[in-house]
């Protein structure tokens, strides 16, 4: 699991542990969608409270081009500083001394079998790694990406970004030349892009559902989450992704040919080509069997 540390992020990787299919291997925090330090402490404080503790945390050093705006990133401040997370002085869930970049170039050379990689922020991380040791891509099975706009608009507004044309989606802006990098790899990529994630908002009805499950602390914590973004625009967006990995007969799946923006206003579109990179998006996703999985898996 890689993650940038944004309110979706963290979730993301509790529905992962509740995952009994999946054996994680280590979690990565990359600092975009976030602030590094509370990111990781927030992590390691919600692998503690699912009892994984005995899954590792890297911090990733990487840098992006576009950094997030520091409204989005303070919440990893606000989750960090959860009651529900701090029931204990002592984090027991280890924070390794190694760069998240170098664990997972370790973690890939020694793994028996390729991994899936599931990325729920920008590329950057595994961008670096393949950049320290390219003999790594043939053991990544598949890399899981909630990243992209194909046929929507992205998520990047101009009136914010003036460097931008509304076309991109932030995890590819934060760094567009390394979403381009794995892209120049054979590693097979299923995309789940604005065009879906678009369909799946946050909603209130979901957010009481969870309030009604909060004697379950991970329906608690989702809970509390979700509260503190119901006034903006928010979408399941590395939630959706991620549950692909327990469900993919919830998703129907369609190829694209795609290239990556990596300068100009467009920078960070992930741009539908005919004949260039083929990719895989998630392209239907069957929305209240998607709830109901999410709502029955907190309640773990
Ligand atoms: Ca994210």
């Amino acid at each position: 699991m890689d993650h940038d540390g944004g309110v979706d992020d963290y979730l993301a990787t509790m529905l992962l542990m509740t995952m009994e299919h999946v054996q994680p291997l280590g979690v990565v925090v990359t600092p975009a969608d976030c602030y590094a330090e509370p990111a990781v402490s927030a992590t390691r404080k919600i692998l503690d409270l699912m009892g994984c503790s005995d899954v590792p945390v890297a911090a990733s050093t990487v840098r992006g081009l576009n950094p997030f705006p520091r409204l989005y990133r303070r919440d990893s401040f606000i989750v960090d500083h959860l009651p529900i997370l701090n029931q204990s002085e002592i984090i027991r869930t280890p924070l390794l001394q190694t760069t998240g970049q170098d664990f997972m170039v370790r973690v890939l050379q020694e793994a028996p079998e390729p991994v899936t990689l599931m990325v729920t922020g920008p590329l950057t991380t595994v961008a670096v790694a393949l950049d320290a040791a390219p003999e790594i891509a043939a053991k990544i099975e598949q890399i899981v990406w909630m990243g992209g706009a194909l046929n929507v608009p992205g998520n990047v507004e101009k009136s914010l970004e003036a460097g931008q044309d509304g076309s991109a989606e932030w995890n590819a802006y934060w760094d567009p030349v390394s979403a381009q990098r794995v892209w120049q790899t054979q590693i097979p990529i299923v995309l789940c892009p604005l065009d879906l994630t678009n369909n799946v908002p946050v909603t209130s009805e979901l957010v009481y559902k969870l309030g009604r499950q909060r004697h379950h602390p991970l329906s608690d914590l989702a809970g509390q989450c979700y509260a503190l973004v119901i006034p903006q625009d928010y979408y399941f967006w590395d939630v959706l992704a991620t549950a692909y990995l327990a469900h993919p007969e919830f998703y129907q799946l369609r190829e694209w040919e795609t290239v990556i923006v990596t300068t100009g206003l467009s920078q960070g579109r992930t741009k539908v080509d005919p004949g260039s990179r083929k990719i895989v998006a998630m392209d239907r996703v069957d929305t209240s069997s998607f709830y109901d999985y999410i709502l029955q898996q907190w309640t773990r």
